[in-house]
């Protein structure tokens, strides 16, 4: 399955109550009531929600759109613009070492995304360091290190030591060494456990200890399925670690999507990039986000042809890289 085809079976959950009311009928208010619903039960937000169905009120009557079909193309457009100032290319490029760290709370898929995005960087020959918190297992920092050796990606861990020191000597020894980027991991922590979250504070502020503007991107990993939690994860983590960007994993889920229009809708001022969606465990299951595919996908229309090329080549780019499993690759070197 492709990545287009992966995403919308992922959101097949919103999809299936839209289908519904595209499949027919006319655009009266019982329309526009079911519209509401499902919109709302998609996880775009109250507000938003509102917003949309008033913009689609005003093309019905301005653009003389008549059909379910119709309003369903619009929809897919209103999605597609509401979305758009989160669509923005990643790059690691500008500083050096340019240093990310990554955030989330417990299982959001952070560890398996920083191996998908080191594989990618190193793909573009960029030397890559990975720096581990102390909470890794014993046994996975040691398999992660003989893995990183093999991989020309290094890794920096401490057994037992605190995350703010791992990531100061990780970002150092960056510097010292001339690496491309470093890639802070952290343990995984709820919005609740507010001395972990002030540890994150700490471990960002380490990092520019050691390196003046670094960290260059503070990226939360959000777990698509979490719904309109997401949306609190997004201010929690924002106001103790001041996030960049955000990327959101499991979208071939039950992930119902409409949160990323949710969050983007209620950072207006200050939109947070999306910088990568992920839809599986495999390396080609991360993507750059791209606003009109996943309205497109949303809503369940076809990506028209000039997303179709533009798939294709990024799959042939893909293909130079060796189907890549992080799992598989610690434990063939163990
Ligand atoms: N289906 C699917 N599973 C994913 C995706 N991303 C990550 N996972 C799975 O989610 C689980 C948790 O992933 P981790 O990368 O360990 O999550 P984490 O945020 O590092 O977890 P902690 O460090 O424990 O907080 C693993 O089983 C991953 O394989 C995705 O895009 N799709
Ligand atoms: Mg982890």
């Amino acid at each position: 399955m492709g990545f287009f085809a992966k995403l919308k079976s992922g959101l097949s959950r919103t999809r299936v109550n839209l289908v519904g009311l595209f499949s027919g009928g006319v655009v009266d208010e019982d329309f526009f009531e079911g519209l509401e619903e499902s919109l709302i039960a998609a996880d775009i937000g109250y507000q938003p929600t509102m917003l949309i169905l008033q913009r689609l009120r005003d093309a019905v009557k301005l653009e003389g759109l008549k059909t379910p079909e119709q309003v369903r193309v619009a929809l897919r457009d209103e999605i597609e613009r509401m979305l758009k100032p989160a669509e923005k290319p990643f790059s690691a490029d500008g500083h050096k070492p340019f240093v990310m760290m990554m955030a989330g709370v417990n299982g959001a898929g952070k560890t398996t995304t920083i191996g998908k995005i080191a594989k990618w960087l190193a793909a573009q020959n960029k030397t890559v360091l990975l720096a581990a918190a102390d909470t890794f297992r014993a046994a996975a920092r040691e398999q992660l290190a003989v893995w990183g050796e093999r991989n020309r990606i290094e890794v920096i861990s401490q057994s037992g030591g605190d995350p703010a020191a791992v990531v100061f000597d990780a970002v150092s020894a960056g510097k010292a060494r001339g690496m491309d980027v470093v890639i802070a991991d952290t343990a995984g922590r709820l919005p609740t456990q507010t001395n972990l979250m002030e540890e994150l504070a700490r471990i960002r502020r380490s990092q520019a200890k050691a390196l003046a503007g670094a960290p260059h991107e503070v990226i939360l990993v959000v777990d698509g399925t979490n719904g309109q939690n997401a949306l609190a994860q997004v201010r929690a983590f924002d106001a103790f670690a001041e996030l960049t960007g955000l990327i959101v994993t499991k979208l071939d889920g039950t992930a119902k999507g409409g949160v990323l229009v949710a969050i983007t809708a209620d950072r207006k001022d200050k939109p947070l990039p999306i910088y990568f969606v992920g839809v599986g465990e495999q390396i080609d299951d991360l993507q750059p986000f791209s606003a009109r595919a996943f309205a497109s996908a949303l809503v369940g229309l076809d990506e028209d042809e000039e997303k179709l090329a533009a798939r294709a080549a990024r799959e042939q780019a893909n293909k130079r890289l060796a189907d890549f499993n992080l799992e598989d690759a610690i434990n063939e070197s163990a």
